[in-house]
């Protein structure tokens, strides 16, 4: 088998990018390890920056999002139970829209029209100095794939990033001693907003997937086991950490998905090595607390389709040498904005006293400073490409 463009994994990433590359004509064949189910089936991110919903557009796939999707002008941060709202559109003119990372894979697995082979087993990839391929394993027979080039769109723990020699990649990386602990509900929203709570006993998030069906997490310390906690339990501490008028307007209810995540910055530089680019979650981790790790999936890619597209369109390489450095441009600000919140909402351990009250002294000057909100507003909006 021959094609242009081998994409490993098929995530909201890969399957952006053969999206991207099929309306522009570029061949391309997308290599998933999992069934389709399996993909559908994971609960991950849910709020959507102004540029990935006009990714969803250009891709040709927003029509349930704009019909769904639900936009939100702010998001309510609580410190020790002090509500402050930040006002997006106040502040910078931009919103946010809360569509579940699922829904953007279901609209994408739906509008494919290049081949994705699931369940392929064992991928590897050669050559990638010179005439590339890959090979992969279904149903007990190896296959091979030539192409021109390969995207490792295949999350953290993929073969792509893993296919490097050590030597070409320098990694940089903080593991947080805490993971977020988190909870899926048919029940409706809390509040309208997100709301992000630090409190002593650790952070605390309320968010959503639609009118009727809510996420909630709580900050587990790393080594926690879904197992020890019961619905009961989860609902009880998500309480104890929101302030009093929000916890008497929880509903709550049996849980459909309950997992814990842990936290995690991590980039992995250059985003190229021959002709194996990487993009999404294969090349850089963010925790959770900025929202970032979908919507910097989708800038990934929508830069790598763009140095397709001139290369096979104008036969300039450009796009495709400049990749790594503009991508890691706008990965390195999301890196940062993403510390920065998981910095000032979680509890931190090894912090005490005086880290709290640098935490403290932090929220009151977000409060105080229209020009901190505005910097607030514009990293979590989305910063340009
Ligand atoms: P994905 O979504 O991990 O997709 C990678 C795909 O590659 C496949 N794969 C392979 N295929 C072939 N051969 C191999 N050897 C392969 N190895 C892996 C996998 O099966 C998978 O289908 O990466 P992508 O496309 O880059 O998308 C990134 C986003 O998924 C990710 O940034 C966010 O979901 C991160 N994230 C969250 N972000 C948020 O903004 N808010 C959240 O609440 C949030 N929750 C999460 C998350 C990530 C999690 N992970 C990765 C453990 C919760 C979890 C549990
Ligand atoms: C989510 O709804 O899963 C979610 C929302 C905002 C975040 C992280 C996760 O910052």
């Amino acid at each position: 088998m021959r094609t242009q463009v081998a994409i490993i994994g098929a995530g909201p990433a890969g399957l952006m990018l053969g999206r991207l590359l099929d309306l522009a004509g570029i061949d391309n064949v997308i290599l998933e390890r999992k069934s389709a189910n399996y993909v559908l089936g994971r609960i991950r991110a849910g709020v959507l920056e102004q540029g990935s919903v006009d990714l969803m557009t250009r891709a040709q796939v927003d029509r349930r999002l704009q019909a769904e999707g639900l936009v939100h002008h702010g998001t309510d941060l609580s410190f020790d139970g002090d509500r402050l709202r930040i006002d997006f559109t106040d502040l910078v003119g931009r919103h946010v829209m809360v569509y579940g990372q699922t829904e953007v894979t279901r609209d994408l697995m739906d509008a494919r029209q290049g081949q994705t082979i699931y369940e392929a087993e064992d991928v590897s990839l050669h050559d990638l100095d010179g005439k590339p391929w890959v090979n992969w394993v279904k149903d007990g027979v190896t296959h091979r794939l030539d192409c021109d080039y390969v995207a490792g769109c295949d999350g953290y723990h993929g073969v792509s990033r893993a296919s490097v020699p050590q030597s070409a990649l320098t990694t940089f990386e903080r593991v947080y001693p805490f993971g977020w602990l988190g909870v899926l509900v048919d029940k409706p929203p809390v509040a309208h907003e997100l709301i992000y709570a630090h409190h002593e006993r650790g952070f605390a998030l309320c968010s959503q997937r639609s009118m009727i069906r809510s996420r909630y997490y709580v900050q587990v310390p790393t080594d926690e086991k879904v197992e020890n906690w019961s619905d009961d339990r989860f609902w009880d501490e998500l309480r104890r950490r929101l302030n009093p008028e929000t916890a008497e307007a929880l509903e709550t209810g049996p849980s459909i998905e309950k997992s814990i995540a842990p936290l995690r910055s991590f980039v992995a530089e250059p985003l190229r090595f021959g002709a194996l680019f990487l993009a999404g979650d294969a090349a850089h981790i963010v925790p959770p607390t900025g929202a970032k790790g979908l919507n910097l999936a989708m800038s990934d890619v929508a830069m790598l389709a763009d140095a397709f597209i001139e290369f096979y369109g104008e036969r300039s390489s450009v796009g495709v040498e400049l990749y790594s450095a503009r991508a890691l441009s706008r990965i390195w600000k999301a890196e940062r904005f993403s510390w920065w919140m998981t910095s000032l909402l979680h509890t931190f351990p090894e912090n005490g006293p005086f880290g709290r009250r640098i935490q403290r002294a932090e929220f009151d000057y977000l409060a105080g400073s229209r020009v901190a909100q505005q910097s607030l507003a514009e990293n979590y909006t989305g910063l340009p490409s």
